[in-house]
């Protein structure tokens, strides 16, 4: 199913004069608002192709109606959502859950909707039917040479398909580590996953990033053998420029300054980006925005701060991806709240008087500066998310959209009420 520009056109009709009024009521308040509305406009979110299907947990999955069953099919589902957002104009593919058979058509039908591929991930953390050694024990820190050759041989083929889409990036996450103490010699780990980093840094061509992303546990609950973000710069300097690190937001332990971070790696350059979603307690790769919307907006004022420092744009010196597991909401309607989410806590960013806050800041007024990150926290942005939206030519409420045309009735019709997703 595809959403046409007058379903889009005709709601949108209905909701204009309520939304020009909040629009109004906002924008007479600031100084800024066009350079705002411009920013958001040019601000996309990529879509991982694993995202479109119904998650699970290790206890079971809950598979949903109108699951995509192909590649096709996924790139048609970010379609929907880009048609209504204007959003989310890139997908993320990850090798061999999604193997671009012929890439010419591939792209074609990804432009048709007006997309293109962000970075390809490589997956090492599972065996793969047809697959000669088993990761069981690692992948690119494994003790035994071949399977490291056998893992680095995977990423070089995944940077290949990557080539073929004119994707710019190989993002590499590994579950290699150790159950229990004593299994790893960790300084060893370290440096077998080194080499073979190298290696595959080698074939990466000129214009490509490598993005190294960390975690501190699971499916290893002992050692991560790249457990945090002082692991993976550390790999990503020795690498060299086109290495850089990958935050994901749930791979931190409980209580970590996760804007710390960020600001930190922005800093040296050395911020390949994100993979948002939420977290309560662990990795729970829930909606982004639904636990703690307030380090999300943290999160965004240090890379405003820091990304205007650096000179940088906003929309593509980094990348900006979700990663979350969607096991009790339509996958789409999850991704489309995601997206709002980190939009609104971009907008909000946005409106940080950093020129205030500098000054708070060097007079040692912490009140002052409280009041001012609130202030633009506690802002309604909503408004200024939805006209950028509407300039764009999206809907004005994509949600509602979605749920009034009964786009999941028509995937449902289409493919069936109980397909078998690719991926975790
Ligand atoms: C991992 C990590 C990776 C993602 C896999 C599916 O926890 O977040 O980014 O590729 O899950
Ligand atoms: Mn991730
Ligand atoms: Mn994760």
């Amino acid at each position: 199913m595809q959403v046409e520009q007058h379903h889009i056109d005709e709601l949108n009709q209905g909701h204009l004069a309520k939304h020009k009024q909040q629009f109004e009521f906002v924008a007479e308040g600031l100084s800024n608002v066009d350079t705002v509305i411009q920013k958001l406009i040019a601000f996309n979110i990529t879509i991982p192709s694993w995202a479109l299907g119904t998650g699970g947990t290790r206890f079971g999955r809950f598979s949903g109606g109108g699951e995509p069953r192909s590649l096709e099919e996924k790139i048609a589902d970010v379609g929907l959502i880009h048609a209504l957002n204007r959003s989310s104009n890139s997908i993320s593919l990850h090798i061999p859950w999604d193997i671009p058979e012929n890439a010419a058509t591939i792209k074609a039908l990804a432009s048709h909707y007006g997309l293109h591929f962000d970075a390809v991930n490589s997956n090492t953390f599972q065996d793969q039917p047809d697959q000669e050694l088993s990761y069981k024990f690692g992948s690119l820190n494994h003790i035994d040479k071949a399977v490291r050759q056998q893992a680095i041989e995977h990423n070089i083929q995944v940077i290949k398909y990557g080539v073929e889409l004119d994707s710019k990036a190989l993002s590499v996450w590994l579950s290699d580590g150790s159950n229990f103490p004593g299994q790893l010699n960790m300084r060893g780990a370290f440096e077998r996953t080194f080499d073979s980093l190298q290696q595959i840094y080698t074939a990466l061509p000129d214009d490509w990033k490598m993005w190294v992303e960390y975690k501190p546990y699971e499916p290893n609950f002992y050692s991560t053998t790249i457990g945090d973000w002082g692991q993976s710069y550390l790999l990503s300097s020795k690498l060299g420029n086109k290495a850089q690190t990958l935050v994901d937001l749930g791979h931190h332990l409980q209580g970590a300054n996760i804007e710390q971070i960020v600001a930190l790696l922005l800093m040296e350059g050395k911020l390949a980006g994100f993979h948002f979603n939420d977290s309560k307690y662990g990795d729970d790769d829930l909606t982004v925005g639904s636990i703690n919307p307030y380090q999300l907006f943290l999160i965004f004022n240090e890379l405003v701060e820091g990304m205007d420092a650096r000179g940088m744009n906003h929309a593509t010196g980094i990348g900006w991806m979700i990663d979350a597991s969607h096991n009790i909401k339509d996958p789409i309607e999850d991704l489309l709240q995601s997206v709002e989410a980190i939009k609104i806590a971009y907008a909000q960013a946005l409106l940080v008087d950093q020129a205030a806050l500098k000054q708070a800041q060097q007079n040692n007024d912490v009140v002052q500066a409280q009041e001012i990150l609130q202030n633009a926290y506690r802002t309604d942005v909503r408004p200024l998310v939805a006209q950028a939206r509407l300039l764009a030519g999206g809907a004005l409420q994509p949600l509602a959209l979605f749920r009034k045309l009964g786009v999941r009735d028509n995937l449902i019709r289409e493919r069936g009420l109980k397909t078998v997703a690719t991926g975790l």
